[in-house]
């Protein structure tokens, strides 16, 4: 059987090259959840040795909607990097990805370290602040389609994300109307309240879930709580704009 960091190459040099790949469940069917995390560390190291920074982590199919729209219904985390931040307003290029997406969510940064089983006051006292942020989401996978494992093997989805103006951590989220408008026209339309109930809900799990896996969440961390909607797919010539009720915008062109 290939080894770990042999899948590990496989995913990330598919993400690197922008390359789609048949799903690795399609020949490892026996392949865990447990080894597939242990494929996104090792994946995710090889773009540390590349020389990108850690910039926290992102939580994935944390809302119905997104659940629905590719089929998993457990709750995922992968690992961001500071290479896969991008400057609001600016361009996304399109050729950089095999077929990017973009979803709504929340961002905190944190103030304190946070680890383990937190209560969610214990979790919102970490936090430093809270932004309207978008994900670009990238399927390594042909045609968008994985079971859990070959997902999480993925880093989750993982490709890009923009990050709004910082509001103070005491701002309400819980339940905020979202609109995600594509060339003027809005696409998709919903509530933060669709992530977990409430985003502090998808921080707490963040703290659990990335424990198990021995690390925690650091001051300086961003996290991204998940997709509040339905994801929507980038084309060029694309401009997206996210308003946030109460809390501002986010926004982007898509260029080949
Ligand atoms: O951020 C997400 O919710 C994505 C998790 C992975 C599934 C997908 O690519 O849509
Ligand atoms: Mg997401």
């Amino acid at each position: 059987m290939t080894s770990l960091a042999g899948l590990a190459q496989i995913v990330d040099e598919a993400a690197r090259t922008a390359t789609a790949i048949p799903q690795l469940t399609d020949t490892l069917p026996t392949l865990t959840v447990e080894d597939a995390y242990a494929i996104q560390a090792l994946s995710v190291a090889r773009r540390r040795a590349r020389g990108e920074r850690r910039a926290g982590y992102k939580m994935g199919l944390t809302s119905r909607a997104k659940m629905q729209q590719v089929g998993v219904s457990e709750v995922v985390w992968g690992r961001l990097t500071d290479a896969m931040r991008l400057a609001e307003g600016g361009d996304l290029f399109r050729s950089r990805y095999v077929h990017p997406r973009v979803e709504p969510e929340v961002a905190y940064i944190l103030a304190k370290p946070l680890e383990g089983e937190v209560s969610a006051a214990e979790a919102l006292a970490a936090v430093e602040a809270i932004a309207p942020a978008l994900e670009i989401i990238d399927s390594r996978y042909q045609n968008f389609k994985f079971a859990l494992p070959d997902v999480v093997a993925d880093n989750s989805s993982s490709s890009g994300f923009y990050v709004g103006s910082w509001a103070p951590r005491t701002t309400d989220v819980s339940n905020l109307g979202i609109v995600m408008e594509v060339n003027g026209r809005p696409v998709q339309i919903g509530s933060t309240a669709a992530i977990l109930g409430d985003p502090i809900r998808s921080l707490v799990a963040a703290a659990r879930l990335v424990g198990r896996a021995g690390e925690r969440l650091e001051p300086g961390d961003i996290v991204l709580a998940g997709g509040a909607t339905a994801a929507h797919p980038l084309t060029p010539g694309l401009h997206v704009r996210t308003a946030f009720q109460g809390l501002g915008a986010v926004s982007f062109h898509v260029v080949d």
